[in-house]
Order: structure tokens, then C-alpha cells, then sequence
């Protein structure tokens, strides 16, 4: 069963940007359906939000002579470049307009540091800064979290992860995500996830866990 005052679904940057945008996911917008499904069926529903500034560290276009997808090292470790993406007061940055967006008790942004990219909706980059995520869940009494979105690979895997390591149970809904899936990254994040001790399950499993 899924306690419902004690758990909590994390939407996982269900924005634009990967559905189509300059980011866009492949097979992305095949789960909006699934994802509202779920928010409407949670009681405590949390969205994330990745939120850059244009002059992003992250952006392969602020780097002399880089590629989308180069690797470079950072104070903090490597950093994959991407395409410009969820830059703040574009459209490209908003919530995809099918997502159940109003249903959203807390909006968590990341990604906003100049300096740090944060794929963790708990932690960013340098595994150091923290969003108030942890805090926020815990003051809420909310020991499970359910993690659905994109990317699967990159943002659900790292979130995910981070719950584990802030203490709460975790569980990835695998068919209300998509995944970027570069050199790997997919059976990567998914070998990573289950060593953490992430839970893995399908939309219909938890729909009637529920109902
Ligand atoms: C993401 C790459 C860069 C994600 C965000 O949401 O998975 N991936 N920024
Ligand atoms: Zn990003």
C-alpha cells in the first residue's frame, strides 16, 4: 500500500524543454498522460524545475570550442555540456501546458547557480549545496518518495539517488519517465539507482497500491 500521508510523487522536470524544446527527449510527451495520472491520484504532489540563466556553466555554447555533450572538468567534477536549455523567462523553461501543474504543493528549482549545474533535486552538482528539498520532506513528516519525469538517466536518477542518501525510501516509477540514454548513461543510472537501494516499479502497480 501506499501511505499517502507519508509519501510524496516528485514530477521531475516535466518542462518544454525535453518535451519538444531545445533539450526535447525522445518519447517524452508519452508520458504526460501517465504523470498526471499519478499527480491526481497523490495527495502531496512536489514538481521540480530545471532553471538556468543564460550564462549557465552547463551550456557547451559558453564554452570556446565545445560540442553539445563534451565532457569538461569542473571544480566539482566532470560536467557534460548540453544544448542551451530551460533558460529562465523563456517558454522553453515552463511546464509543459498538459501537465496538472495546479495540483503542485511545492515547486523546487535548480539549477539557478551561475557556477553549479544540479541534475539532484535535493543536491547540486558540487554534492555540497542544497535545495531545502530533504528539510522540506522531512518537516513534513514524508518518508517515500515517488519519482517520475525526465530525464531518467540524468534528473529522476540523481534525484532518486539523493533521497536514498537524505534517508527516505524511493521508488522510480519507470513508465512515467523518459531517458536521454547517451553512451550508456540509461543501464548506467539504473545500476547506480538499484545499488542506492531505489525501488523500481510500473504506474499501474502504484495506482492500485493506492486506490
Ligand atoms: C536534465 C540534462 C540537463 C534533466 C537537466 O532534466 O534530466 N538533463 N539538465
Ligand atoms: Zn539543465
Amino acid at each position: 500500500m501506499v501511505d499517502q500521508r507519508t509519501s510524496a510523487l516528485i514530477a521531475v522536470d516535466m518542462q518544454n524543454s525535453f518535451i519538444g524544446g531545445n533539450l526535447a527527449v525522445l518519447g517524452s510527451e508519452l508520458i504526460i498522460d501517465t504523470v498526471n495520472e499519478l499527480i491526481d491520484a497523490f495527495d502531496n504532489v512536489i514538481l521540480t524545475q530545471d532553471y538556468h540563466p543564460a550564462d549557465h556553466i552547463c551550456f557547451y555554447q559558453n564554452h570556446a570550442n565545445k560540442n553539445v555533450f563534451d565532457v569538461i572538468n569542473l571544480p566539482y567534477g566532470k560536467q557534460i555540456l548540453w544544448n542551451a536549455h530551460c533558460v529562465i523567462g523563456t517558454d522553453d523553461v515552463n511546464f509543459h501546458q498538459n501537465l496538472l501543474v495546479d495540483k503542485a504543493q511545492l515547486i523546487v528549482r535548480k539549477g539557478f547557480h551561475r557556477q553549479i549545474d544540479s541534475y539532484s533535486a535535493f543536491l547540486e552538482a558540487d554534492r555540497r549545496t542544497k535545495t531545502g528539498l530533504a528539510g522540506y520532506l522531512q518537516e513534513r513528516d514524508i518518508s517515500h518518495v515517488y519519482v517520475v519525469g525526465i530525464a531518467t538517466d540524468f534528473c529522476v536518477a540523481w534525484t532518486a539517488m539523493d533521497a536514498r542518501t537524505f534517508g527516505f525510501d524511493c521508488t522510480v516509477v519507470m513508465d512515467a519517465t523518459a531517458s536521454i540514454n547517451i553512451n550508456g548513461s540509461l543501464n548506467q543510472a539504473i545500476k547506480a539507482m538499484k545499488e542506492k537501494g531505489v525501488a523500481f516499479s510500473q504506474s499501474s502497480d502504484i495506482l492500485n497500491k493506492i486506490n
